[in-house]
């Protein structure tokens, strides 16, 4: 991968929408360097590692505004655009777009932590904070779509929206699809909708060793819009994800745990092939990479730098 790192982003302007929060208009695209990084492992060999973050990301009121920072993440990753069976492109990438899940897993009904490794094997098993997770429905169904907030958010692919229950926060785990190994990836982003306020939602990135590494929050999409987040690492490996979704929580349709905060909602769901340990960094690299980041204006959250490797709370199925 060359220095060049490309990040693809979007110049918003933002205009009041009475009584909806912020709106922004997104424009592409900006290219830039977000980190070109060298740790030295210390006690071992003078073994130089660099590695690199590469940033995707747009925001908007419709599907045109993040569509061309979806394609780059894609082409970076690779993989083509033809889907094939359990949302695999080409070995090299998967997707999860929520369309297919059956109404049987999707509201009123929850959707079980591993359907994406074993009912639609996808490498991806979901823990939470909160109670569960749940599928929008589509039209006609007993359920409103939208989980009854249509007038706050927008399907990037049609008709399925994905949230957490009870919280606004969600990992992602990887597995080599299909099976209980754990595993690896290189890249992950999504389809955010109704991100309202800065700094509120955002991914974190964990190493395989559990260590916080990467963060960065989403673009203002407006009500309704739609923001998409996405980052590769190039000589190193992603072990887990963890997404914060606003600051509002999903109760039940029309219902919200915090209906001052801001609701937000999720759609696709981009990942490079998840793979087993053979692309774990030497003990410590990452860490390291961790402290260049933060040199660099990296926003740590508040809560711990070093995570379980899931949520106890509400553990995979
Ligand atoms: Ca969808
Ligand atoms: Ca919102």
């Amino acid at each position: 991968m060359a220095p060049d790192m490309h990040v693809f982003h979007a110049q918003p302007r933002a205009k009041r929408a009475p009584g909806h929060g912020i709106r922004h208009e997104g424009k592409f695209m900006r290219t830039k360097l977000v980190g070109l990084l060298a740790a030295t492992l210390l006690g071992g060999p003078a073994t130089v590692t660099a590695a690199t973050i590469s940033l995707f990301e747009a925001a908007g009121p419709d599907p045109a505004s993040i569509t061309a920072a979806r394609d780059a993440f894609r082409a970076a990753i690779g993989g083509g655009t033809v889907a094939g069976a359990n949302g695999s492109f080409g070995g090299v990438r998967r997707e999860i777009n929520w369309d297919g899940v059956p109404d049987s897993f999707a509201d009123p009904n929850q959707l079980p932590a591993n359907f994406f490794n074993v009912n639609s094997p996808r490498g991806v098993v979901l823990s939470t904070p909160g109670t569960g997770f749940m599928v929008s429905a589509n039209a006609g169904q007993v359920a409103p779509i939208e989980f009854g907030f249509a007038d706050q958010l927008q399907p990037f692919s049609p008709q399925r929206l994905f949230t957490a229950v009870n919280s606004n926060v969600v990992q992602v785990n990887f597995f080599v699809p299909g099976t209980e190994t754990a595993a690896n990836t290189t890249a992950f982003g999504l389809v955010f909708t109704g991100v309202d306020f800065v700094g509120e939602t955002l991914l974190e990135f964990f190493d395989p060793n559990g260590d916080l590494f990467y963060s960065h929050t989403a673009l203002v999409s407006g009500t309704e819009g739609l923001s998409f987040l996405g980052a590769m690492v190039t000589g190193g490996s992603i072990g887990f994800v963890r997404i914060f979704s606003g600051t509002s929580t999903f109760l039940s349709n029309g219902v919200l745990g915090n209906p001052e905060g801001d609701f937000v909602a999720m759609d696709d769901f981009i990942l490079a092939e998840p793979t087993s340990a053979a692309t774990v960094p030497e003990p410590g690299t990452l860490a390291l990479l961790g402290l260049g980041l933060a040199g660099l204006g990296f926003v740590r959250r508040r809560h711990s730098h070093h995570a379980d490797s899931v949520f106890t709370a509400f553990e995979s199925a």
